[in-house]
């Protein structure tokens, strides 16, 4: 086993800010200690305290990134991690003449309103190929992004690769476009070989994929641009087709095509006997107003109640001390005695839900699929940490237990750390819980995720040292 480990210093706790760094996608093995989410994993670090993650990389190859996993500090405190094939070995397509990071994030003018505001300009000579490693930073949206004149084969998601996806760009739907769903990667292939006109500038341009009806939420949603060679001057070409901001097939049609690579190299391992299923429902709702509570006052949902967000009629409650420590200490890495509570009683949906905090614990080695069912008004990008997961299936509507697994993709189904679930539709994941420790499972947009969006793996250790959860670092922050 190849291991590299990368210390980021917490500096940025000088700030008066409270700051926590998680690194997206790393599975992190054995090492919650390392992992970051505020409340779940540690506790928040202080202004002026410091706190170093040790990051372990395992299998992963390609483009994560890292960002502050408390509150909404993520929209400006985050970065790429680019991994390079390990030494002796090289990229499973042709190498690429340079490679750009891409940056997708957000300009916010408060709580709700945002504008889409970053494109990164980058230069380029016809003739090279490039490889974009784009990233998705936004708090609240997928996005579709093109290039005017130019296909885009997409190579790796996640730090994972895939079958080369070209979108052609003769196609019209669904072409000329990626969707990446907020905490997403993809690295990208652009060849820049295409001549459309009479000169040599294209955009490159992203616009946001978000399927609630735009006047519930006041946000811009121009498209944005930048200009990716920078050859003769004159007018740059437009991308012929820029999606619809509400194109939910579109958005469907791309994320069914992922496929892992699957080669001698990097070979694929969906398990096939499944020992735990879960059906998650996925939902938007309210939590009463608690008027006593003076902080509570300011309830601007509908009828005096606040917003909330639940999975299975749950909201999330971030408790006073950590999961992790709570799990560590008050099991004596036995028997879990604090939280325990497994995640069900599926609620079908209801306006008002309950709050609480509910995880969900398993053996180590189990295998889980969790069947995602969208019952809200918009997609949600579901993250969990510690793994990565095979997407097996996917289907408009209602899941049917009894009809769609003979639909799922066991062969090659695209592994990731983050699936989009689109409005109105449901997604398959498996994974094996062979990591110990404590992982937060939330929708990576981050109100959601305030809003009670998550719920916690507690996968306990396994019989043999290395099936065991590293021991405790001694310079934990203290809640
Ligand atoms: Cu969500």
């Amino acid at each position: 086993m190849d291991r590299k480990g990368i210390v980021l210093g917490s500096k940025l706790a000088v700030f008066s800010m409270i700051l926590l760094w998680h690194r997206h996608g790393v599975d992190q093995p054995r090492n919650p200690w390392s992992d970051g989410p505020e409340f779940i994993t540690q506790c928040p670090i202080r202004p002026g305290g410091n706190f170093t993650y040790q990051v372990i990389l395992f299998e992963e190859e390609g483009t994560l990134w890292w960002h502050a996993h408390s509150d909404f500090d993520r929209a400006t405190v985050h970065g790429a991690i680019v991994i390079h094939p390990k030494h002796g070995t090289t990229f499973p397509f042709n190498k690429p003449d340079k490679e750009i990071p891409i940056i997708l994030g957000e300009w916010w003018n408060d709580d709700v309103e945002h504008v889409l505001d970053e494109a990164k300009r980058t230069g380029g000579d016809q003739g090279n190929t490039y490889l974009l490693r784009v990233i998705n930073t936004g708090l609240t949206n997928d996005m579709f992004f093109a290039i005017a004149g130019h296909c885009l084969t997409v190579v790796s998601i996640d730090a994972r690769y895939t079958k080369p996806l070209t979108v052609d760009y003769i196609m019209i739907a669904p072409g000329h476009y990626i969707m990446i769903a907020p905490g997403q990667t993809m690295d990208v292939l652009l060849e820049a070989n295409f001549t459309l006109g009479s000169n040599s500038r294209y955009y490159m341009a992203t616009r946001a994929f978000i399927t609630l009806p735009v006047d519930t939420i006041p946000f811009n949603n121009s498209t944005v641009t930048a200009i990716p060679t920078a050859r003769p001057p004159g007018p740059p070409e437009f991308p012929l087709l820029l999606l619809a901001i509400k194109d939910e097939d579109a958005a469907m049609a791309f994320v069914t095509q992922l496929r892992s690579l699957g080669n001698q190299d990097h070979p694929v391992h969906v398990p096939t006997q499944v020992d735990e299923r879960m059906l998650i429902d996925i939902d938007v709702n309210f939590l009463p107003c608690d008027t006593t509570n003076a902080t509570n006052k300011s309830c601007k949902g509908p009828q005096g109640n606040r917003f909330a967000a639940s999975l299975n009629n749950v909201s999330f409650e971030s408790p006073a001390i950590d999961v992790l420590d709570a799990y560590y200490y008050g099991s004596g890495r036995g028997p879990v005695n604090a939280f325990v509570n497994p995640t069900g009683d599926n609620g079908g949906g209801p306006l008002l839900t309950k709050h609480g905090t509910k995880v969900k614990v398993v053996e180590y080695g189990t295998v889980v699929e969790v069947v995602f069912q969208d019952l809200s008004s918009k997609n949600h990008p579901m993250h969990l940490h510690g793994f990565a997961f095979y997407v097996v299936g996917r289907g408009s509507g209602t899941f049917d237990e009894r009809r769609d697994p003979a639909t799922y993709n066991l062969v090659n189904p695209p592994f990731q750390n983050t699936v989009s679930v689109p409005k109105s539709s449901w997604a398959a994941i498996r994974f094996r819980a062979d990591n110990p420790g404590v992982w937060f499972m939330h929708c990576h947009f981050d109100r959601h995720v305030v809003w009670g969006m998550d719920t916690v793996f507690i996968v306990k250790d396994g019989k043999t040292p290395q099936a065991q959860m590293l021991p405790r670092p001694p310079n934990m922050p203290e809640c």
